[in-house]
């Protein structure tokens, strides 16, 4: 089936929902007076597409047709997730944690378990199994999510390990689409994703207030809860694998 008939079997089944998004516009209607919610727009929205010709909701999905959203009278229905939606994560998108993942003996294991994913609004409903969890590459069983607590706009998602090293930890919220990832990578202190000789002189120009940007888990090597010169000794001590330490120099992460 074409992607034009597609959207005419879409049209042929929407109808009352119409009422409740006008136009193709997050207008909603409830006791009595009218506000809007959000406003759904085509993310590639041109001149003539006819977007919201047509809309149908099922739940939290609204699906919103334009009859002419390509050449030659080709119709798209977009598809938007209207429930609460997570805007950004703690630590951030990308952040690699450069510590040192276990003490000079490794019988204790250091680095991530958990992240926050903040939301547009009130995180109460939010549930774990929400959330999907991988790992790149995908050479191993990612974290498991152990349990979720939600304060105010904020849920923490506890994983049943520490996120693994030399992988990214993904995780997705399915319902909105929203991705995040966190990584492990010993000694990468310039986040440049590979641990090499140049994150010395990063973590000294960070120490001399020339790179102040970096953050704790890029500087505080030794993981004492600050970053200061026995972290340069801590990063050499990463590349050369002193102690229980596997050799971190020229490992990397994936793109
Ligand atoms: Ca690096
Ligand atoms: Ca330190």
């Amino acid at each position: 089936m074409s992607r034009g008939s597609m959207f005419y079997c879409f049209v042929g089944v929407v109808g009352a929902a119409f009422a409740l998004l006008a136009g193709g516009v997050g207008e909603a209607r409830a006791g009595g007076e009218v506000h809007e919610d959000r406003k759904l727009t085509a993310s590639d929205a041109g001149a003539g597409d006819d977007f919201g010709v047509s809309v149908s909701v099922s739940g939290e999905t609204a699906a919103v047709g334009a009859t002419h959203d390509e050449p030659g009278s080709r119709g798209s229905a977009y598809v938007f997730w209207l429930g609460l939606t997570p805007t950004e994560s703690y630590p951030p998108r990308d952040s690699i944690d450069a510590r040192q993942p276990s003490d000079l003996a490794c019988t204790e294991l250091f680095g991530w378990d958990s992240i926050y994913i903040i939301f547009d609004g009130d995180a109460v409903g939010v549930r774990a199994w929400d959330f999907t969890v991988t790992v790149d590459p995908a050479d191993m069983s990612p974290p498991g999510i152990l349990n979720l607590v939600s304060s105010g706009n904020t849920a923490r998602l506890k994983f049943d390990m520490r996120i693994p090293l030399s992988h990214w930890t993904i995780i997705t919220h399915d319902a909105s689409g929203f991705t995040t990832r966190i990584g492990a990578l010993p000694a990468d202190v310039n986040g440049d994703r590979r641990s090499g000789r140049l994150d010395i002189l990063d973590l000294i120009d960070f120490l001399n207030d020339v790179r102040p940007e970096l953050e704790i888990w890029q500087t505080d090597i030794d993981r004492n809860g600050e970053a200061d010169p026995a972290d340069i000794l801590t990063e050499i001590d990463l590349f050369n694998g002193a102690g229980c330490f596997d050799q971190w120099n020229g490992t990397t992460l994936p793109e």
